[in-house]
């Protein structure tokens, strides 16, 4: 019988965890991280480094989430391993829902309306409607492709920056470093979609936000390694961002002291943008080592030449 191994959500989610496979895959062994020393297959969210390379009986990785940055920081993460990203369908899906609801949250001047509630003030204002807020996605993979449909449907126009042509229909795409003034020249509301890679550090800072139209919007659900907070808050204390919805940061949780929580024209969510149940994401993983258990190759895969 063949073992997994588990370190996400802690020990207080290990009993859901062990149920859930119990369910979809009832000839799978489960144990928790602490409590063994090897496993054929893994899933992890933030391992401490060293332990993966430490089990010689591993044959796959599962990541707890889509992105595998805390586990490839890991100087011995076993790169001869095939590491699974988590995409369950219903991830992109959430992505696309939190951003739909980040984009309009936007237009319509959500966080001032909710400071105008704690005041009890009544206070109307102008606003955009979609199809006059020109949307630039940085990232268009499993996450960015389908955000960019559901923000269409709503009626924005969408242009897209990646690495290589998508031809997704009806968005204009941007390709490489080369394009990304061109896209921004363009972008009144920027989405960050990307892979925390060594290119991508940083990127959400003072250059990048003086390359977009004065009073461009931000929303960022990728990762905090992508912003300088301090350049976005005072971005948004110039006006040269009107206001921002970010998701993540660095480090997590955003430390209770921290002026982002007070910002009157930032909202902060805490790192929920797609988060699939516990029981998705027990079916995605028994359903990859079902594939892996008949010869098949699992994925999709992290890609260490790209680094995503
Ligand atoms: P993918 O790897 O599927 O897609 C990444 C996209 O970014 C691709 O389109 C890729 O281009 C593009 N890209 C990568 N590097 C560059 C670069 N240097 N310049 C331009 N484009 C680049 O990632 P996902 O869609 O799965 O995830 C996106 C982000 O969302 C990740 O950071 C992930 O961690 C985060 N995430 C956050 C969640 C949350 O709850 N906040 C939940 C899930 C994911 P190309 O296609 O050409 O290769
Ligand atoms: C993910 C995340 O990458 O939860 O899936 O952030």
């Amino acid at each position: 019988m063949a073992t997994l191994i588990i370190k996400s959500g802690g020990r207080a989610a290990f009993a859901e965890w062990q149920q859930h496979f119990a369910d979809c895959a009832p000839g799978l062994r489960t144990v928790f991280w602490d409590d063994a020393q090897d496993a054929d297959y893994a899933l992890v969210w933030d391992p401490e480094p060293g332990r993966l390379a430490a089990m010689p009986g591993l044959r796959c990785v599962f990541g707890a989430g889509a992105g595998v940055d805390l586990i490839v920081r890991d100087p011995d993460w076993p790169r001869h391993l095939p590491l699974v990203r988590m995409t369950p369908t219903g991830a992109a899906q959430r992505m696309g829902e939190y951003v739909a609801w980040a984009a309009l949250h936007l237009i319509r001047g959500g966080r001032r309306m909710a400071l105008s509630q704690n005041d009890g003030r009544w206070e109307d204002f102008d606003h955009p409607s979609a199809p006059d807020v020109r949307v630039g996605l940085m990232g268009l993979g499993v996450m960015g492709t389908r955000a960019a449909g559901m923000l269409r449907a709503l009626g924005f126009p969408v242009a897209g920056w990646s690495r290589a042509p998508k031809g997704i229909e009806g968005v204009q795409e941007f390709i490489g470093p080369d394009a990304l003034p061109a896209f921004l020249a363009r972008t009144d509301l920027l989405i960050c979609l990307l892979p925390a890679t060594q290119a991508t550090r940083h990127i959400l800072a003072a250059p990048l936000f003086a390359q977009l139209p004065r009073g461009a919007m931000l929303i960022n659900a990728a990762r905090g390694w992508h912003q300088k907070l301090d350049d976005v808050l005072a971005a948004l204390d110039s006006g040269q961002l009107s206001a921002a919805v970010l998701d993540v940061f660095e480090p997590e949780p955003l430390p209770p002291d921290n002026p982002a929580w007070s910002h009157p024209r930032l909202t902060v969510t805490p790192h929920v943008a797609s988060l699939p149940s516990r029981a998705e994401r027990a079916r995605f993983v028994a359903e990859q080592i079902a594939v892996l258990e008949g010869g098949g190759v699992p994925g999709p895969l992290y890609d260490a030449v790209r680094g995503y």
